[in-house]
């Protein structure tokens, strides 16, 4: 294996099909970061502006050049803007992902959504229960069509606050409102992002950046946690699946449907189509075995969860999965999609489609779908791909899939201890497990693909460290092969004892982006049933490869509800170090918790454990 290869990924398949792009002349993510290289030092230390065309600005660093844009804006007003509206611009994507959910919800009560239904009821009133909303004896769709309604509002400016919030520990709740930074309405708090960063409007860097505080807020305990329980209403809510993970899942012998994107709306429909047996017979006419579904990115991730679909990969071989020649068609939605995608697959014989009415891309066929058409879409769509099975060319596929345990919604995770969170907090308090980490996010080039997520899960488990994880560092550590229960051999002793006896893996994939919102509801059942606040618990979290804004959201909401979390890429803060302070250091007397910041995962691991014990310490637990 050559060295180049060897550099930027850990994984295998993506090594073998690195070198593959290269002989089919494929141009990579890899290849365009290299081009880019060096980037501009002004805009990774966040001290460029453009919100205005008096400018661009931008602050000297060394002092020496001018230290204010043409406004009179210094390094800290820019920094805490530029970063508030990438928290802003994260906050709308889950949420606006949440609100294509509510959407269809909405539809479902009204009968307008053929194909669609309400399949977990029991969650259905559990969520309206919280929403206020009387279900003893109403019919369902009743009770849905409530629900849709009641979850717009969430996201209008008719209220001082957010239903969900609710469901965070008291002393949280008290806290947010003391400092100010209750989220009220979800567009309100995106909107008010970019009226403050408009040219003079706020210019105190510490009253945005608690308004950022705010924004992230109505996304973690808003839209991505409304994404997260109406998709579960509509789809199930998960529970332990056998999956598998990294490009082996691909079949030679079967038509290959792999999904991109982030909305369960069109994948579940996707995956309906090719279950069915009149596609599934036109597959066999057409020389196929079967119909293979499989995923990339966290619309993979949703399907894993709820049905154990395979997952193809992550973020950065997205790209390469398209370079095994063997995907008859790639579906898209929106988010994390490169646009580069529609080149690659125009090298080979895959169809490449986009589905959402505010995302397009190059190369790419667009096909609308909407609640009324999409189970007919679907079905056209997978014929489309059953006729492109024999157009394949040379099929190369370099590698067998890892088995992995899928599906740990907050229910399932509680069920399995007994009805309780009790035992885990048992095991905690006796120190056989040391505390919990979310290990969520990304993939960055800037980071050796997956060497962040499955260093740094690795050296937490096997320090008794429970790891929960979301997103595309969930698919590394599948393909680590972290995710079965044998995998309790990496784990420490107390931890392999306790998921040993469990019969679960070390490291809990929990979901999508949007489901880290199932973190924050399981420290929050953790909190309460210690009758504490998320600060005080042995919990973490990491993003060690993270590259979206819609991670800068996360990250905040999780460190402004208690949670210590380290990023492995520094984000565009380090032109003021005021920022820089508060974010590292300051939010500690603010929220409970700050960030950290450290690229190397086996000193972030260090970070880390050293955290936990110190919080273990506070709590009297023993070492
Ligand atoms: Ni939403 S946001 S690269 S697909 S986790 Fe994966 Fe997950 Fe980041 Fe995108
Ligand atoms: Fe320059 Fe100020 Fe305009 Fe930003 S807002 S571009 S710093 S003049």
């Amino acid at each position: 294996m050559s060295k180049a290869y060897e550099k930027n990924t850990i994984t295998e398949d993506g090594q073998l099909l690195l070198k593959k792009a290269e002989r089919d002349q494929i141009e990579t993510v890899w290849d365009r970061y290299e081009a880019q290289l060096p980037q501009c030092g002004y805009c990774e230390m966040g001290l460029s502006c453009r919100v205005c065309v008096m400018g661009p600005c931008r602050v000297d660093p060394f002092g020496e050049g001018p230290q204010k844009g043409v406004c009179g804006a210094d390094g800290d007003i820019i920094v805490a803007r530029n970063l508030c509206r990438m928290i802003a611009a994260g906050a709308a994507a889950h949420s606006d992902h949440g609100r294509d959910l509510v959407e269809v919800l909405a539809e479902v009560a009204e009968g307008r959504a053929p194909g669609y239904e309400i399949k977990d009821m029991e969650k259905l009133k559990r969520v309206a229960a919280e929403y206020n909303i009387e279900t003893e004896g109403k019919d369902p769709l009743k009770i849905a069509g409530e629900l849709a309604h009641a979850m717009q509002e969430d996201f209008g400016t008719r209220k001082k606050e957010l239903t969900l919030v609710k469901t965070a520990p008291e002393k949280r709740q008290e806290l947010w409102k003391k400092i100010g930074v209750m989220p009220r309405g979800i567009d309100r708090e995106i909107s008010e992002t970019m009226h403050r960063t408009h040219m003079g409007v706020d210019n105190g860097w510490q009253s945005l950046l608690l308004h950022g505080i705010r924004n992230a807020l109505s996304d973690g305990w808003g839209g991505s946690m409304i994404a997260t329980e109406v998709s579960d209403i509509l789809f199930g809510t998960p529970a332990p699946k056998l999956t598998a993970a990294n490009v082996g899942v691909l079949k030679e012998d079967q038509v290959n449907i792999v999904v991109h994107g982030h909305n369960p709306v069109v994948s579940e429909m996707i995956m309906l189509a090719c279950q069915s047996p009149e596609m599934l017979k036109l597959a066999e006419e057409k020389g196929a075995k079967g119909i293979n579904l499989a995923g990339v990115c966290c619309t993979g991730n949703e399907l894993l969860m709820r049905h154990g679909v395979p997952m193809a990969g992550n973020h950065l071989v997205s790209e390469l999965v398209l370079t095994t020649g063997a995907v008859e068609m790639m579906i898209v939605d929106y988010q994390c999609i490169m646009p580069s995608m529609g080149d690659v697959a125009a090298c080979y014989h895959t169809r490449m489609i986009s589905t959402s009415d505010k995302a397009r891309f190059p190369g790419m066929t667009h096909r609308e779908f909407h609640p009324d058409n999409a189970r007919e879409l679907a079905k056209e769509l997978v014929t489309a791909a059953i006729e492109n099975f024999e157009n394949r060319g040379e099929v190369y596929i370099p590698v067998e899939p890892v088995n992995a345990i899928g599906g740990f919604s907050v229910e399932t995770i509680v069920a399995a201890l007994g009805g309780t969170p009790q035992p885990l907090i048992d095991a905690i308090a006796a120190g056989k497990i040391r505390g919990a980490v979310g290990v969520v996010g990304c993939n960055n080039p800037k980071i050796k693909h997956d060497y962040g997520h499955v260093t740094l899960t690795k050296r937490l488990i096997e320090n008794d460290i429970l790891v929960v994880d979301t997103g595309c560092a969930a698919i590394a550590n599948a393909k680590a092969g972290f995710k079965v229960a044998d995998a309790i051999e990496f784990a420490g002793p107390g931890l392999k004892e306790i998921c040993g006896s469990l019969g679960i893996p070390p490291v809990l994939h929990m979901g999508s982006c949007v489901d880290n919102a199932r973190i924050l509801v399981l420290a929050s059942a953790l909190a309460k049933a210690m009758k504490t606040d998320i600060s005080d618990l042995p919990l973490a979290a990491a993003a060690p490869e993270w590259y979206s804004e819609k991670a800068v959201s996360i990250g905040v909401y999780t460190v402004a509800s208690g949670v210590y979390t380290v990023l492995g890429p520094m984000p565009p803060i380090t032109g003021s170090m005021n920022v820089v302070r508060l974010l590292t250091d300051g939010l500690n007397d603010v929220v409970g918790a700050a960030f950290g910041v450290e690229p190397d995962p086996e000193k972030a691991a260090v970070l880390i454990r050293r955290h936990i014990e110190e919080k273990r310490e506070n709590l009297g637990l023993p070492f």
